[in-house]
């Protein structure tokens, strides 16, 4: 018998802890807690269960061809040269009738890994400007939008912080285990933790504040803070004066949104804002880590805006304590130079579906910054978490559905159940129905790999090798080693699009023939290799640098951190933040829902076929609090449905005091991979938020085209458990 130890990077989700994982005759055994001891808590039971997901006898496997109508997961076997060959002359076509924005590729990257911009690669070379991520709801939109203020996506100094504020954001100990073990230390040292949540959750109840807001309040909340801190002084006055640009501008808009405002749109006491705002600015070292709550808001881009003026005004930025601008690791040659992004012409990056409408995190705006970007972090295009310059998700299903302003008619899903992973899925699917060529790379058979034509097996984590740089986020490089053998016919990511593009004629482009051939291109720089890395040890670190600025000022066009935002000027937006209402509850739907509240055994829509995570969450909750539950005469575990204007969600009613009144929560990702009923595909339209909410253009975020997900209006009812769901 054959055994491996090696080190993994863990992709069940997207926080990428590195563990230890154990094979046999390459099978993976065992995946269990780091060897060092400052890493060693950094796991949860998804990681452990990582052997039961990449063994899971429901794998893909071998390559699929669809042979019945579309969507109704019927399929023959093929081999991987075939597929590719086939999938390559069908795009061809579709490139010739309708341009190559008339291909769209929609990935999130997290879990794949191994993409290496590859796909960015091949679209700019092929002209193709219509990518889009699930990273428009999560991270990748927040690290646009910040380079608005101060030119980068900064990283809380949780070792060294004295407070630390939470929008909601709530990392528990199998949720975001590392995010949430670091919370803890910062807990344990004195740190003070603000939360700012409807319901009384797991951080709010150990908090030192907790703000009740109502859900979609968030930028208000802000505001408020802002008028508190600068009524009283608290602001760091000599970097504002030296550093930042607009701030009598920014103190005129904030006047408009004196206490008593904040708190009728916030529903939060006055005197408790103040208490947090002065908390948070007196701290001597505060963060505010990444939120996806004001990711998914109306008032996105002013929310998130505003975080970054609360660090900057405060004199939290690239301190000890604060927020560090990390720039990008100079060992690692970046996606964003692997991408070529300069190779697309500008009548095809003017192509990219939101370029107009919604250009915060498009090529329009990575244009405006090239120069200042280039100037401070070396490269003129900063792909930080992998987004910052992509199509609007909600134009590229429109185009893609009704061929308006053009058509698509190709689309690539790879590591991305994107049927369910935007707002408007009944448009998603129609959309899907249109299309002459869906290609899904997957490690199991869901919703939209149902709808595909090609399904290719991906491999998992613990069957190849990876360095792990954060998609800049941070500096940080860490070792994942292949320690099991994917199946025969499975790809990486890296290799799907290597053999795609050398297929349309780009071999030149991909001299790297395998994905660990890019790995030790990217550490070229620094003389070294794969195999060095690995020798060497399982983690990087460079020592951090504060103040950088001091040298090279900020990357925005002035310079110095935007508290109003030229770049949003010059497109014709408000320059200054502000607070924009979600669409109201009515006698209809009185209730505010928002979605979230990750569950434990799950990341995102996957882990349902797997039957020790599952059983341990086996259906979806609504949770309400219980006078509402009394109110609509409803009680705990019975069956119910949520509805919204736009559609309905099948689930449990969970009655929990912990629940804000007039609110409810809706989980995200539920399908039921052993419904066998293709009406709905496995289920995905019983139980999933996506079908929620509208994505007309006047229910976005107008800077971003963001979906409101957090406070949307909605009502329930009795119903009973849809046949679809079985016995589960
Ligand atoms: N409606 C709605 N949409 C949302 C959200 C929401 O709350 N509601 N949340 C948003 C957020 S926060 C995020 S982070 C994104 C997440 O969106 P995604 O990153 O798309 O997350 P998943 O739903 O987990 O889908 C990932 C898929 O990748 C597959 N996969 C896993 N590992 C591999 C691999 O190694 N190779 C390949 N080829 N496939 C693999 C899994 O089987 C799974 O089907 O969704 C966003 N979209
Ligand atoms: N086990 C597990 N862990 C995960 C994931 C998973 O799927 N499973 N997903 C990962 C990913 S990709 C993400 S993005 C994170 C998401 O996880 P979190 O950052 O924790 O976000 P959510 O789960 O969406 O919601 C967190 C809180 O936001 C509150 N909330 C709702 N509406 C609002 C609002 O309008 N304003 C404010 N301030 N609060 C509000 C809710 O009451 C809830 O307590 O979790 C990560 N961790
Ligand atoms: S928190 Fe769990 S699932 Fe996420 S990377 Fe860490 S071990 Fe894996
Ligand atoms: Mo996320």
């Amino acid at each position: 018998m054959t055994t491996k130890t090696g080190y993994s990077i863990c992709s069940i989700c997207d926080i990428g802890c590195q563990v230890r994982t154990e094979s046999e005759d390459g099978r993976v055994t065992r995946v269990i807690a780091h060897d060092n001891p400052l890493l060693a808590k950094n796991i949860c039971f998804k990681g452990v269960a990582a052997p039961s997901i990449h063994n899971a006898p429901d794998r893909l496997r071998v390559p699929l061809k669809r042979v019945g109508e579309r969507g109704k997961n019927r399929w023959q076997e093929i081999s991987y040269e075939q597929a590719m060959d086939e999938i390559a002359e069908r795009l061809k076509k579709v490139v010739n009738e309708c341009g190559p924005e008339g291909m769209a590729v929609s990935t999130s990257g997290w879990n794949t890994q191994t993409t290496q911009a590859a796909d960015r690669r091949f679209m700019n070379l092929l002209g193709a400007p219509n990518w889009i991520s699930g990273v428009s709801l999560c991270a990748g939109n927040t690290a646009a939008i910040n380079r608005l203020t101060y030119g980068w996506f900064p990283m809380g100094d949780f070792q060294n912080t004295n407070c630390i504020v939470l929008f909601g954001h709530n990392p528990k100990k199998h949720s975001w285990t590392p995010i949430y073990n670091m919370i803890e230390a910062a807990r344990a040292r004195g740190a003070k933790v603000i939360v700012l949540d409807p319901r009384v959750s797991e951080q709010a109840e150990v908090a030192d504040v907790h703000l009740r807001l109502r859900s979609g309040t968030d930028a208000a909340m802000c505001l408020g803070w802002l008028k508190v801190i600068f009524d009283e002084g608290l602001h760091d006055k000599k970097f504002v004066a030296k550093w930042c640009t607009g701030f009598d501008e920014l103190k005129a808009r904030v006047d408009e949104y004196p206490l008593e405002r904040v708190s009728a749109i916030t529903g939060v006491d006055q005197a408790l804002i103040a208490e947090a705002a002065r908390l948070y600015a007196t701290a001597d070292g505060a963060i505010i880590p990444w939120t996806p709550i004001t990711d998914m808001q109306i008032s996105s881009t002013s929310a998130i805006r505003l975080h970054s003026i609360l660090r900057a005004v405060t004199g939290n930025l690239d301190v000890v304590g604060g927020e560090t601008l990390g720039g990008f690791n100079p060992d690692m040659i970046p996606e964003s130079e692997l991408a070529l992004h300069d190779v697309l012409s500008d009548d095809q990056k003017a192509k990219q579906l939101g370029y107009e409408k919604h250009p915060a995190y498009t090529y329009r705006v990575a244009e405006m910054l090239k120069a200042p970007t280039e100037k401070v972090w070396g490269y003129p295009y900063a792909d930080i978490v992998m987004g910052c310059h992509m199509a609007n998700p909600s134009e590229v299903f429109r185009a893609m559905a009704y061929e308006d302003p053009y058509p698509i008619k190709a689309f690539f899903a790879l590591g991305n159940n994107a049927l369910m992973s935007y707002p408007n899925q009944h448009q998603i699917h129609k959309a899907m129905l249109n299309q002459d060529l869906i290609v899904a790379h997957e490690l199991f058979m869901t919703p939209t790999a149902m709808m595909a034509d090609y399904v290719l097996p991906g491999d998992a984590f613990s069957e190849r090798n990876h360095i792990a740089d954060t998609w800049s986020w941070t500096t940080r490089l860490g070792l994942s080693q292949k320690v099991a053998e994917p199946p025969e016919q499975a790809s990486n990511s890296y290799q799907f699009w290597r053999d795609l593009a050398v297929r349309f004629g780009f071999e030149e482009w991909f001299p790297w023939s395998t994905h660990d051939e890019v790995l030790d291109y990217r550490l070229s720089r620094s003389g070294r290799s794969f195999s060095n890395f690995e020798a060497q040890g399982f983690m990087e670190i460079p020592p951090v640098r504060y103040r950088k600025y001091r040298k090279t000022g900020f990357a925005t066009p002035s310079g110095k951190v935007e508290l109003s935002s030229s770049v949003l000027g010059d497109l014709g937006f408000d320059p200054l933040p502000y607070f924009r209402p979600g669409p109201a509850t009515s006698e209809e739907f009185p209730y505010l829902v928002f979605n979230g509240v990750r569950e434990d055994p799950f990341f995102q829509t996957g882990q349902r076929n797997i039957k020790e995570l599952r059983d341990r969450c086996p259906v979806p909750r609504i949770y309400m609090h219980p006078d509402d539950a009394k109110r609509e005469a409803l009680t705990d575990g019975e069956w119910i449905e949520l509805q919204t204007a736009y559609g309905a969600v099948s689930a449990e009613l969970s009655v929990q005091p912990n629940m804000k009144t007039g609110h409810l929560r809706v989980p995200h990702g539920w399908w039921y991979p052993e419904a066998t009923d293709t009406e709905t595909l496995a289920g995905a339209f019983l139980s999933s938020d996506a079908v929620l909410c509208s994505d007309d253009d006047e229910l976005l975020d107008h800077e971003q085209g963001i979906p409101h997900f957090k406070g949307f209006p909605g009502r329930v009812v009795k119903a009973a458990k849809p046949d679809a769901i079985g016995a589960a």
